[in-house]
């Protein structure tokens, strides 16, 4: 077991489940007339020949009581007898059904559009692979998010930006001749939880992406993925017109730059008539973009969208903007440039937001532009790759961090108006809407770079398709997919998966700090740093700890952050007192001798945070050496190394951490504490390579 099979396994069921799956799946009713029902056929084969052992019999009508019947009212006479509403189904959504026809018990996987019975063939055989009962069955299914989306940071070497997964999975060097069987599995993968589109190269992009070249090798992941229903996005550099295309400049208002784009995406859409649309990062990190034209974002939005609208094409436009020479707290920036901008951008326009302010911490407060721009649709940005939370080994379930953003409430138009209901378009009342997620995926062969990664690509997906889902729901339902539905071991698993986002919040960064990460890669603590020629790019900058106190105040005294929110969340995060204490120091400088809730001083309850994160993981390790026995070796120990991993460097973040702050406030350890490890110049001295195809940040 090497995890390549992800949460799509299908190894035989418990007995007992089997013998009653069976009786509930014992022909199938199915045609493969169009690529996408024969790929729903093929997985209900694959899966049910797995699960049950054997595959039921392929059938042209029900003869026998227990048929599935798989379709689409236009292509199945048989269920266009079952007259089903299918009229809110839209495209995508599906009906999952117990009937009855000729005299016989079906369950009935119907769809508007194929697309809707190859995602509804998914989620039946989701059922059988948790475990749930295929009697009385009246699931309807409708996504609430409209473009689904995973971005990859893969650039066209191979390297990965952030991926600690191995190498990219596109093998630029052999398409569009060799289509790896690799990219038909990923595909599956991603259709199993609803995604439907993918951006296939860096934000950081490289121009040649848009090359004849290049092109014909992007159109040759389209055609596998096309059955799937995803659609090919592609990352694209500002200046390319002049880096590729020859001419002086990129001016977005210039009629030479609006025809090369034009030229250029007539041609995408000849070789890929379903092409998704483009994202762009334009003056950020150093990228071009319309500012270096003296033209606002919302020109150069308005470019790529005018020349992709004719095809039915959109715009994913990123707000991860932060000046180099603005002297303004980071974290204000996106708001301050984007905001005003609210009802410039053309239609087919989505303004790619990231979770949060600053840079995806293990956390932060939501964005304050979510609920901020009411005429333009804001798409949601998370980063499924563990960036800042402990990279590939760190057992870091991200569903509660999503979550977490997704139920804020910005109170922009009054109560209950959730970060979701701005995403999912229902608030502002948009028609376009969607959520994307920075991939981890790379060529290992488990995919994200351990076993546990899987379930933030997994729980990302289903979240996009319903922003409303519990996390803890899909976390359970992932543990019995990928690894076992024995309760024994889902409920504990469940409970180490839940608490851990907060243990590494806990060992990192607790009480509303942020970045303290090492320079560039980002890889362990050095809250000391300042190696980096940006003052933004240093830990110092963030945690602004001195021997008064720590924190960023960005109250009315401090940089007014809080104020970007709706009034009654801005007169909360103003006021210290009311400010969760999660946030604390992400709002606010306050003395080390600060009275916390508990009544302890904020020094001990630094220190305490620090050293419950490292407690947690102990924990975490203990629950899964108790598990041993209950999935096969090879993940189990994968598993169990890798905690062991984490259990070390949480220590070394914690010891890390208080060494230095303890040497900013000059405090004793509060006493029941151990001292770090070592002193800090041991710390300070450790020093790591960054990977191969990142930012140098
Ligand atoms: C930061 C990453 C950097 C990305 C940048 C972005 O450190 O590698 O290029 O975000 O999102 O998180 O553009």
């Amino acid at each position: 077991e090497d995890g390549y099979e992800l949460w799509l396994r299908y190894h035989p069921l418990a007995a007992q489940q089997a013998q009653y799956d069976r009786s509930r799946a014992s022909q199938l009713v199915a045609d493969a007339a169009t690529p996408t029902r024969a790929a729903a056929r093929a997985e209900l084969l694959r899966g049910l020949r797995g699960l049950l052992g054997a595959a039921p019999p392929l059938s042209d009508t029900v003869t026998r009581s227990g048929a599935i019947i798989a379709g689409t009212t236009a292509s199945s006479p048989l269920i266009a007898e079952l007259h089903l509403d299918t009229s809110k189904l839209g495209k995508e959504g599906y009906v999952i059904r117990s009937v009855t026809l000729h005299g016989h018990a079906a369950i009935a996987i119907v769809g508007n559009d194929d697309i809707g019975v190859l995602y509804g063939s998914f989620h039946f055989l989701r059922l059988l692979q948790t475990g749930q009962p295929l009697d009385h069955l009246a699931i309807t299914e409708v996504p609430r998010v409209k473009l689904r989306v995973l971005d990859h940071w893969d650039n066209l070497n191979g390297s990965v930006e952030r991926g600690y997964a191995g190498t990219s999975i596109w093998d630029w060097w052999k398409l569009p001749d060799w289509v790896s069987p690799r990219y038909t599995d990923y595909a599956r993968a991603n259709a199993s939880i609803g995604i439907n589109g993918v951006v296939l190269n860096n934000v950081n992009a490289d121009a040649l992406i848009l090359t004849p070249a290049y092109l014909q090798k992007a159109a040759a992941l389209a055609a596998v993925f096309r059955p799937y229903g995803i659609h090919v996005y592609l990352s694209v550099r500002f200046s390319a017109p002049i880096e590729i295309g020859g001419l002086k400049t990129a001016d977005p208002l210039d009629p030479e730059v609006q025809r090369w784009w034009r030229q250029k995406t007539d041609e995408i859409y000849k070789l890929m008539p379903d092409f998704g649309g483009f994202l762009v990062k334009a003056n950020s990190e150093g990228q071009p973009g319309p500012q270096d034209y003296k033209r606002t974002h919302a020109d150069g939005a308005n470019l790529f969208a005018d020349v992709l609208a004719p095809h039915g094409g959109v715009v994913m436009w990123r707000a991860f903007v932060y000046s180099q020479s603005s002297a303004d707290d980071r974290a204000k920036q996106a708001y301050s440039e984007f905001k005003p901008l609210d009802g410039r951008f053309h239609a087919n326009v989505l303004l790619q937001v990231k979770n949060g302010p600053i840079d995806f911490q293990p956390r932060e407060p939501f964005s304050p532009l979510f609920g901020a721009m009411p005429k333009t649709p804001l798409m949601m940005e998370f980063q499924i790759t563990k960036e800042y939370l402990g990279f590939a080994t760190h057992l870091v379930y991200l569903g509660p961090l999503y979550e977490e953003v997704l139920s804020s409430d910005t109170m922009a138009q009054g109560k209950g108006s959730t970060v979701a209901t701005v995403i999912d378009g229902s608030l502002d009342g948009h028609a376009l809407s969607g959520m994307a997620g920075i991939a981890n995926i790379g060529t290992d062969r488990d995919w994200c770079g351990s076993d546990f990664n899987q379930a933030n690509w997994y729980v990302f997906g289903r979240l996009a398709w319903n922003p409303a889902l519990s996390t803890r729901a899909i976390a359970e339902e992932w543990i019995r997919m990928t690894f076992s539905n024995d309760e024994a071991f889902v409920k504990p698993v469940v409970d180490m998966m839940m608490g851990s986002r907060e243990a590494a919040v806990d060992y990192m960064t607790p009480l509303g700090l942020a970045h303290l990460m090492g320079p560039g890669h980002h890889y362990g603590p050095a809250p000391w740093d300042t190696s980096l020629p940006r003052a933004d790019w240093r830990p110092p900058y963030y945690h602004r700890a001195d021997h008064q106190g720590i924190g960023f105040d960005r109250t009315r005294t401090g940089s007014d952050a809080a104020d970007q929110y709706a009034p009654p969340i801005a007169a909360s995060f103003n006021d210290v007192k009311q400010t969760p204490e999660t946030l604390l120091l992400w709002f606010h400088h306050v003395p080390w001798d600060y009275r916390m809730r508990s009544g302890h001083t904020l020094w001990y309850e630094l220190v305490a945070h620090y050293t419950q994160g490292v407690t947690d993981v102990k924990r975490m390790r203990e629950t899964w050496q108790h598990l041993d026995g209950y999935i096969d070796a090879d993940r189990y120990r994968k598993t169990a190394a890798f905690l062991s991993i984490q259990e070390r460097e949480a220590q070394w973040w914690r010891d890390a951490c208080i060494a230095y702050f303890q040497q900013m406030s000059g405090l004793p350890l509060p006493p029941g504490f151990a001292p770090p490890q070592h002193p800090l110049s041991y710390y300070e001295s450790l020093s790591f390579h960054n990977v191969p195809g990142q930012s140098s940040w």
